[in-house]
């Protein structure tokens, strides 16, 4: 019998041990590191909220991203202000919490306007919880995600060739920065703690910007001088402010991607997935929706789905059935990525 070389013995043993570890950090050590890495920023945001000291007058401006945060901002700055387009970026008249604010360890007592207002794409568990007002932005899901696709091709590394199935497919995973759109939404509407939540819709301010300027106002417990009303609903328009971008785009605040293509402030439009979503992808976000936002039998989600218009009316919050909450806590879980860095 011919005898095999020891060198030859000893590269299968030294391959089969290398391939043996990278199992090993693959499967066991990475997602340990992972999960550590997860506890560790929720220890931070446990601190950071703890040392939040609330109060009535704040206003809390939160979304799933791309649904209409700078829109809502940029209301509530016309209202709380005389309106001057005089700031060099919206950031610094509302602050991205966990963006500006955070990283750079300010908290919201250290700001200095009145009211203080912060937007942030807080999970509904994650926001510093107080006695202050929270405006929550919801827009249909399908809008939401083509709008994310756009945002990503500009902003996130490596997905500006890429298609929209593609990036379908990665968004009802939640796998992209903020999760799950439903565990977002089902997590806000539901508001177990109770806080002092206004629910505002795309659809709705699209359908009729000068009703909700006027509930947004009132809920903040703002009377609208009628002298200031026609230079609100201009100056929240989408044609001002897609004249202002450089105000409200992400590289207002850090140097430009390279690969920008798309405006910020891009289309504006309700029901623009029509034109852009397959029947497949349409039929998969629908049956979600049926299962993650409909569960409890409550209808007060069906503007958010793709068979169903915008009909009016406010939003009340909503109980959720347990598999909801179960479905919901799972996916709170994905990564909380930063939508500058990765967009
Ligand atoms: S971000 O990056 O999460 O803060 O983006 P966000 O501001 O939430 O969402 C951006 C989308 O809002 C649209 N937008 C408006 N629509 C109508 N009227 C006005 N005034 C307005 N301002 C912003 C913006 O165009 C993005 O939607 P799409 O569908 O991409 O156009």
């Amino acid at each position: 019998m011919a005898r095999i070389p020891r060198r030859k013995i000893h590269g299968a043993l030294v391959g089969s041990t290398v391939s043996l570890l990278q199992s090993i950090e693959r499967a066991v050590l990475r997602p340990l590191v992972m999960r550590l890495h997860g506890k560790i920023e929720r220890g931070k945001l446990l601190q950071y909220n703890l040392a939040y000291e609330g109060s009535p007058g704040d206003i809390f401006v939160v979304t799933y991203p791309k649904s209409g945060t700078t829109w809502l901002q940029m209301i509530v700055y016309q209202l709380t202000s005389d309106g001057a387009m005089d700031f060099a970026h919206i950031d610094h008249v509302s602050p991205h919490l966990e963006e500006t604010l955070m990283p750079r360890g300010r908290h919201i007592s250290d700001l200095s306007g009145t009211p203080r207002v912060v937007k942030s794409h807080h999970h509904y568990r994650d926001i510093p919880k107080g006695p202050g007002k929270y405006i929550y932005g919801v827009r249909n899901g399908l809008d939401v995600a083509v709008s994310y696709y756009h945002h990503a091709r500009t902003y996130f590394p490596g997905w500006k060739n890429r298609p929209l199935n593609e990036f379908f497919e990665t968004f009802m995973k939640g796998h992209i920065p903020y999760g799950s759109w439903f565990a977002h939404v089902s997590g806000w509407l539901r508001n177990e703690d109770r806080l002092n939540v206004l629910i505002v819709h795309y659809e709705e301010l699209s359908a009729d910007l000068e009703t909700g300027v006027r509930r947004i106002a009132d809920f903040c417990g703002i009377t609208i001088d009628p002298a200031d009303l026609p230079r609100i609903l201009e100056r929240c328009s989408f044609a001002f402010m897609r004249e202002h971008e450089q105000k409200f785009a992400l590289e207002g605040r850090r140097p430009p991607p390279p690969a920008k293509t798309t405006p910020f402030i891009r289309q504006g439009k309700v029901g623009g997935w029509q034109q852009d979503l397959d029947p497949r992808l349409v039929g998969e976000f629908q049956k979600a929706c049926d299962e993650r936002l409909r569960g409890s039998g409550d209808d007060r989600f069906r503007v958010l789905s793709a068979r169903d218009a915008w009909q009016g009316g406010p939003t009340a919050p909503v109980p959720a059935s347990s598999s909801a909450r179960e479905l919901d806590a799972a996916a709170d879980d994905a990564p909380r990525v930063p939508l500058g860095s990765a967009g």
